[in-house]
């Protein structure tokens, strides 16, 4: 575990991740975007669109149960309009969206089909991926979508034997395993942000001083709650194991223990529901 206050990156992964997503974007005629909605902007790449070129998005916040759901709607409309992709909320527990998630990515991919059939080929369903950063949901998206139907179309040629695709719809199939968007964040600030959403390697930080930010910022947002489910006006991992009574043997307070828990709490979404990126801070 890493003991100094940053954030460690790990270059060479990012450059096999990118070539690997490279790849795979090759396949698909649309991507389903997977972001925190705990993280409208920073869980989404800076850079996104050098990745993934012209290729049409959909973006979706997902773990939307985890966050304030009239605060989220401000950062769709945001992101919407900086995108110009539909962006639309989603609970990868809950099958509401499904519908319209698969009718938006069919619409996304259109131009694609359209532009096949011009060349005198034949229509064929839209081919879709879900990408996203580490842990936002990406899998959980996927199974989400490819409940309904578990019909594996198999391999296609041309096409590396592991990547398999799912018939969802007669208009769509989906490739099985998600494009991971590699964390490439060097702004100390937002790595910390997707550290307390777990999704950052736990290898590239330390419990303790990443628990110890992630109180600052939601105390200086939303410090009645935490004051609440703490039941301390010490918002600070003593004044925690204090009210928790964890110590050590010794009588010490089990600083390390309560750091652990916090980043629990908080990822559970047991504390309250947050999110902790600003409106107008945008991307
Ligand atoms: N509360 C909540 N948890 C979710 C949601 N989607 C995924 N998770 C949880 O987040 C964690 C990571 O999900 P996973 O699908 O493996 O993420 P991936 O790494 O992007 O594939 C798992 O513990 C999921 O159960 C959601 O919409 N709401
Ligand atoms: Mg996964």
């Amino acid at each position: 575990m890493k003991k100094d206050n940053h954030i460690h990156w790990y270059p060479g992964h990012i450059a096999k991740a990118e070539k690997k997503l490279k790849e795979q974007l090759t396949l698909v005629d649309a991507v389903i975007e997977v972001i925190d909605a705990r993280l409208p902007f920073s869980s989404s790449y800076d850079n996104i669109t050098r990745l993934l070129g012209e290729k049409p998005r959909l973006i979706l916040l997902n773990k939307s149960d985890l966050t304030d759901l009239n605060e989220l709607n401000k950062f769709i409309k945001i992101l919407e309009d900086k995108s110009n992709f539909p962006v639309l909320k989603s609970d990868a527990k809950n099958s509401k969206d499904l519908n319209l998630i698969v009718k938006k990515v069919i619409e996304l991919s259109e131009p694609r089909i359209q532009a096949i059939m011009a060349k005198g080929l034949l229509r064929r369903p839209a081919r879709v991926m879900v990408v996203g950063m580490p842990n936002v949901g990406k899998s959980s998206i996927i199974n989400k979508l490819t409940k309904s139907s578990k019909t594996k179309t198999g391999a296609k040629a041309g096409v590396t034997r592991q990547q398999q695709w799912v018939r969802i719809s007669p208009q769509l199939e989906l490739l099985d395993t998600p494009g991971i968007i590699p964390m490439k964040q060097e702004d100390q600030i937002r790595a910390k942000k997707l550290a307390f959403v777990n999704a950052v390697s736990e290898n590239a930080y330390s419990n303790e001083n990443v628990a110890r930010e992630l109180l600052l910022l939601l105390e200086s947002k939303y410090k009645e709650t935490i004051k609440e489910f703490y039941k301390t006006e010490d918002l600070t991992l003593e004044g925690i194991a204090k009210s928790r009574n964890w110590l050590i043997s010794g009588g010490q307070l089990d600083i390390e223990r309560t750091a652990v828990y916090v980043l629990k709490d908080f990822r559970e979404g047991k504390i309250g529901k947050f999110i902790l990126d600003e409106v107008d801070n945008g991307i």
